[in-house]
């Protein structure tokens, strides 16, 4: 088999880097180990920024997200007993929209097929070859028949335990920047209206709580439990008790329903740099993880696959290299941004792990937050996304 660029993974980035080189007339295979009904069901982000928003409309995969997706010009920040209200489009004229990411990779999937792209589930054993040379392959297995892919370039796409990354780790030294959070978070799908118009990121003495939401009918719930917490000792009826600690306040009340799925996420940050080795680039959650807090990693992922389609086709069309020697540098000034606010929203929010001064150091950034209305800008910018022209 050939084509142009190979694409391991059939999340959001591979999904929409093989989307955008399609409409600059660019050949891609994309391969996904898992089937197609497991990757449009895989419960993961819910907040778009603005900016993969106008990504996806542009590219003419928002029609369902123009109809269905949430709005939202705000959010709410609780700490010492009060909500603060941050209001987000007020304070940097961009809004936040609340659209589950398994209906973004529906949408693509969807896009993907009707232009009878290839896409192909279930595939086994991949592994990467020749990434130094101007050859480079990819062996696969699918429907039991052992594959071997051509490609001028391949796009690792495989999230964060992939097989991308580790290949171009054992062609040349990568340079990790990783932190582990002594937390993870408990996250839960329930069937009952959300009982907030907009999130709700929780302080509490016993722990982070976020109120999210997928739709006027399904609320989307974090706790923030102990790394590796056996789902086993959260029955619902303890999820929700927790859950109502948490937000409590008066006048306010969290109302309940039945949870449909819930699942436990480590919280990590990672990056490895360079993003790149020979024809192997990296994006998304395979080179780059940040907490949730933040909800960062999926609109990461789009900002990445924008630089790297952008760059391959000036490469693949006209032979200009620009783009792909600048991928690394390009994407990392978003990631590391992206980095600095998550790990500053973890720590602004989360119980932490009872250093004193780690302790009062995050009082002074909650009453900072509370006080000052550039502090809230600040935040507002970062969470909102930053501008295209901020690089
Ligand atoms: P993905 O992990 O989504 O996709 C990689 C794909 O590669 C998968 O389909 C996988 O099956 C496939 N694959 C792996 N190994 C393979 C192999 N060897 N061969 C073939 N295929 C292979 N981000 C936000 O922006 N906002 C949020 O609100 C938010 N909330 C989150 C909540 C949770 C609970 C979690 C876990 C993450 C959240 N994130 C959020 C981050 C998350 O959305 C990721 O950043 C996003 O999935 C990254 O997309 P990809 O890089 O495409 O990786
Ligand atoms: C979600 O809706 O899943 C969500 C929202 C905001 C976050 C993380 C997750 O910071």
């Amino acid at each position: 088999m050939r084509t142009q660029v190979g694409i391991v993974g059939a999340g959001p980035a591979g999904l929409l880097l093989a989307h955008l080189l399609h409409l600059e007339g660019i050949e891609s295979i994309v391969l996904e180990d898992r089937s197609r009904d497991y990757v449009e069901r895989r419960v993961r982000a819910g907040l778009l920024e603005q900016g993969t928003v106008d990504v996806l409309c542009e590219t003419g995969v928002g029609d369902r997200l123009r109809r269905e997706a949430m709005e939202h010009h705000g959010i709410h920040v609780q700490f010492g007993g009060e909500r603060h209200h941050i209001p987000l489009a007020e304070l940097t004229g961009r809004a936040i929209f609340i659209y589950g990411q398994q209906e973004v990779v529906k949408d693509l999937i969807a896009a993907r097929l009707a232009y009878d792209g290839p896409l192909l589930f279930e595939v086994d054993d991949v592994a990467v070859h020749d990434i130094a040379s101007d050859r480079p392959r990819i062996t696969f297995s699918h429907d039991g028949a052992r594959q071997a892919l051509e490609c001028d370039a391949i796009a690792g796409c495989d999230g964060f335990h992939g097989v991308c990354r580790p290949a171009a780790a054992a062609a040349r030294a990568l340079q990790v920047f990783e932190r582990d959070h002594p937390f993870a978070w408990l996250g839960v799908l329930a069937e009952v209206p959300p009982s907030s118009d907009e999130l709700i990121y929780a302080h509490h003495e016993r722990g982070f709580a976020l109120h999210s939401m997928r739709s006027p009918t399904l609320s989307r719930l974090y706790l923030q439990v102990e790394p590796d917490a056996p789902l086993d000792q959260w029955p619902d009826e303890r999820i929700w008790e927790e859950l109502q600690t948490r937000f409590a306040l008066e006048g306010w009340t969290l109302h309940e329903g039945s949870i449909v799925e819930k699942g436990v996420t480590p919280m990590r940050s990672f990056v490895c740099e360079p993003m790149q080795h020979g024809r192997l680039f990296l994006a998304g959650d395979a080179a780059h993880i940040v907490p949730p807090t933040g909800a960062k990693g999926l609109n990461l992922a789009v900002h990445d696959v924008c630089l790297l389609a952008d760059a391959l086709v000036r490469w693949l069309r006209a032979g200009d290299t620009g783009g792909l020697e600048r991928y690394t540098q390009d994407a990392l000034r978003r990631v590391w941004r992206a980095q600095d606010f998550s790990h500053y929203m973890t720590t602004l929010l989360h119980r932490l792990d009872g250093d004193p001064f780690d302790d009062a150091l995050q009082r002074a950034r909650q009453e900072y937050v509370r006080r000052s209305e550039a502090a809230r800008t600040s935040l507002a910018e970062n969470y909102v996304g930053l501008p295209r022209s901020w690089g």
